[in-house]
């Protein structure tokens, strides 16, 4: 089984030289491949998108505001529409600091919600969701001398702390303006305990949570979303070309998509193998897609295969189970193909 990545530089450099109309976007998509991963932010005019990619900036993918190969799609609340593509899509549940009205716990409470929903409908709709409060995590990386002997001066009144009201009247508009009650709480929290200010903000605002996730969907698996994304935008161009029918074929039949659409529903408690859960997670390349890590736990891919391609048929489990164990047997076929080139 030749990879998807592979199979679309072939298609894109075919589309290059035999299909005029697809020829300019088949170049750019060819020249973005090897290029860093660009992460899009949608959402609703309002919803925060601006902050949270100041929250990103300085990463080691660029991000950009609007839709893109993958995209992360803000919403505020968790049971909004999402309406984009599942594979390609993080869901954030954004200025997650107000629902829970500024509480110390509110991204965290927030957080539980997100996962809830994960497991149930939204996770159809997306490769998870993650509850961020992107305005303290930006706003930590700009606190000033004054905003720092303010926080010092909080930490020593734990009443102000009760109202935006008495903080203001305390302290002024700048530092509530700058991270949000909720981000004054956490920095106030942070001070007592002596730990750093910036940091503590940025784990606590769920921003590292993001960042692991992106990680995990995004960047491990990139090659093959970005070569998923280039099919998606050379089909308009190709209509009427022959070249169109192969590009379908390619993006119905490529197995990389369903791998990580399985990932996610086991991670969100969607599907479970029970205490197989981990070694389907190495096969699906949750922990590196080279055979060998792929492999890991279960050894022999042979005998790999034999046992998912039973659990196909097993009048143990449901449909659904038996289907997800079918797509984890057919990555367990490609491995055996490779170690028979071997
Ligand atoms: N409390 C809180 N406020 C936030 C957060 N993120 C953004 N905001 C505020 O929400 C408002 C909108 O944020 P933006 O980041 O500008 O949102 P946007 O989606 O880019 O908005 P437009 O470009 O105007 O459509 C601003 O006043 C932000 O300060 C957050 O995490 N917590
Ligand atoms: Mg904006």
């Amino acid at each position: 089984m030749t990879d998807l990545p592979t199979i679309t530089w072939g298609l894109l450099e075919r589309a290059v030289r035999e299909a005029p109309p697809a020829a300019h976007i088949a170049d750019d998509w060819l020249g973005r491949l090897g290029g860093p991963v660009r992460v899009g932010i949608t959402g609703a005019p309002g919803v925060g998108r601006s902050t949270v990619a100041q929250a990103l900036a300085g990463t080691q993918f660029e991000v950009v505001e609007g839709d893109d190969a993958v995209r992360l799609h803000l919403v505020r609340r968790p049971d909004e529409p999402v309406a984009t593509d599942a594979v390609s899509t993080i869901v954030v549940l954004a200025r997650a600091d107000e629902l829970g009205g500024g509480r110390v716990d509110a991204v965290a409470a927030a957080a539980r919600v997100a996962a809830r929903h994960v497991q149930g409908d939204l996770g159809e709709q997306c490769q998870t969701a993650v509850a961020v409060a992107a305005l303290p995590a930006v706003g930590g990386l700009r606190l000033t001398r004054d905003d720092a002997a303010a926080l010092a001066t909080l930490a020593s009144e734990p009443d102000t702390l009760l109202s935006v009201d008495r903080l203001r009247a305390r302290v002024g508009d700048a530092l509530p303006a700058k991270l949000g009650i909720f981000g004054v709480r956490v920095a106030v929290e942070l001070v007592r305990q002596g730990a750093a200010v910036p940091s503590g903000l940025v784990h606590h605002s769920g921003v590292q949570d993001l960042l692991d996730a992106i990680g995990t969907h995004f960047l491990a698996r990139s090659a093959v979303l970005r070569a998923r994304a280039a099919l998606l935008a050379i089909t308009p161009a190709l209509r009427g070309h022959p070249l169109s029918a192969e590009v379908e074929r390619v993006l119905a039949s490529a197995h990389e998509p369903r791998e990580l659409r399985l990932l996610a529903a086991i991670d969100a408690g969607r599907v479970s193998f029970g205490d197989r859960d981990e070694e389907a997670r190495h096969l699906l390349g949750a922990r590196g897609t080279s055979p060998a890590a792929r492999l890991a736990v279960s050894g022999d891919p042979f005998r790999a295969h034999l046992r998912w391609q039973a659990l196909t048929e097993s009048p143990d489990h449901t449909h659904a189970e038996q289907r997800a164990a079918a797509v984890v047997a057919r990555s367990c076929e490609a491995l055996v193909a490779v170690g028979a080139v071997e």
